[in-house]
C-alpha cells in the first residue's frame, strides 16, 4: 500500500517535470506550424497546380487576411523579427544588427519600418493595406533605410556605409547575402497577394530597374536567383508562422515552398 503511494507520488513528480520542460521549450520557440499539415488545410486549393493556375488558386488563399494599422506595425516587428539569442532587440534587415526593441524612431542610429516593396511604386502610403503589410516589412536602421529609398534591387554598386555587404548605385540596391532570398520572396509575395482586385494597384515584378512611380518592382530574374541561393532559414520561416498565427492570418507561400517562385515565373 505504502510502496503503492510511492511510485505514484514518483510518476506524477515525473510528469510534472515533463510538462515543466514542454511549458519551457515552447516559451523559448513556438513550434512552427508543420509544412504537411499547411498543404492539407491553408494550401489543398493549390496543390498539384503550376502556372498561372498556381498563381490565381495562392491569390484566392493570401488574400484573406486581418489588416493593421501602420502604428500597429511597431509593436508586430518587435515580435515577427525578435532576435532568438536576445528577446529585448529585435534583427535589422540590411545591417544584420541585433539591436533593442525600444531604440525605434525616426534619428540617425533608430530603427523604423522599412517596405521592402517600396511605397512609392503603385503609390500605396502607409494606411492598412499594402503600406502596412508586415510581410514585407522589416525592421532596418534609419540611414540605410534612406539610402535604400524606393531604388528596385540588382546586383553591383559601391558598398553601403555601415551595412557590410549590401551595395548601392544610382538605380538599384543589393541586401547581403543572408536576407537576398528574403527579400525575393517578400516581393514575389506582393506581386501575388496585390492583383488589382482591391483598392490598390496590381502590383507585378518585371526585369527592370528605374521603375519610379508604377507599381513594378525589379529585377525578376535577379530575383528569381536570389531565392534559390538562401533558402528559407528558421527566423524567415519563424516570422511567416507569427504573422499567420498572431496578426494577418495568411502566410507568405513562398516561404513555406519556394520552389513555387520558378513555377509561377
Ligand atoms: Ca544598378
Ligand atoms: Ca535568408
Ligand atoms: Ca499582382
Amino acid at each position: 500500500m505504502v510502496r503503492r503511494r510511492h511510485t505514484a507520488r514518483h510518476a506524477l513528480l515525473a510528469l510534472c517535470a515533463v510538462t515543466a520542460v514542454l511549458a519551457t521549450t515552447t516559451a523559448a520557440a513556438p513550434a512552427a506550424t508543420p509544412r504537411a499539415a499547411l498543404d492539407d488545410t491553408y494550401y489543398q486549393n493549390a496543390l498539384g497546380k503550376s502556372g498561372p493556375q498556381l498563381r490565381t488558386a495562392l491569390h484566392s488563399i493570401i488574400r484573406n487576411q486581418t489588416k493593421i494599422s501602420y502604428a500597429a506595425v511597431w509593436e508586430a516587428l518587435k515580435v515577427t523579427d525578435e532576435d532568438p539569442a536576445n528577446r529585448s532587440n529585435v534583427i535589422l534587415l540590411y545591417t544584420g544588427k541585433s539591436q533593442s526593441k525600444a531604440s525605434n524612431g525616426g534619428n540617425a542610429g533608430n530603427w523604423n519600418r522599412e517596405h521592402v516593396w517600396a511605397q512609392s511604386h503603385g503609390g500605396f502610403g502607409t494606411s492598412a493595406g499594402p503600406g502596412t503589410d508586415i510581410h514585407h516589412l522589416r525592421p532596418s536602421e534609419v540611414g540605410v533605410n534612406s539610402t535604400r529609398g524606393n531604388k528596385d534591387f540588382d546586383l553591383g554598386g559601391g558598398a553601403v556605409a555601415g551595412a557590410p555587404g549590401n551595395y548601392t548605385d544610382s538605380d538599384s540596391f543589393e541586401p547581403r547575402n543572408a536576407v537576398k532570398g528574403d527579400v525575393a520572396r517578400m516581393i514575389l509575395y506582393m506581386a501575388v497577394r496585390y492583383e488589382g482586385d482591391d483598392a490598390w494597384a496590381d502590383l507585378e515584378a518585371n526585369d527592370r530597374v528605374n521603375n519610379g512611380s508604377t507599381p513594378f518592382m525589379g529585377k525578376l530574374s535577379v530575383l528569381k536567383r536570389w531565392n534559390e541561393q538562401d533558402p528559407p532559414d528558421t527566423f524567415e520561416k519563424r516570422r511567416n508562422d507569427v504573422i499567420y498565427t498572431s496578426y494577418q492570418h495568411n502566410r507568405n507561400p513562398f516561404v513555406d515552398h519556394p520552389e513555387w517562385v520558378e513555377s509561377i515565373w
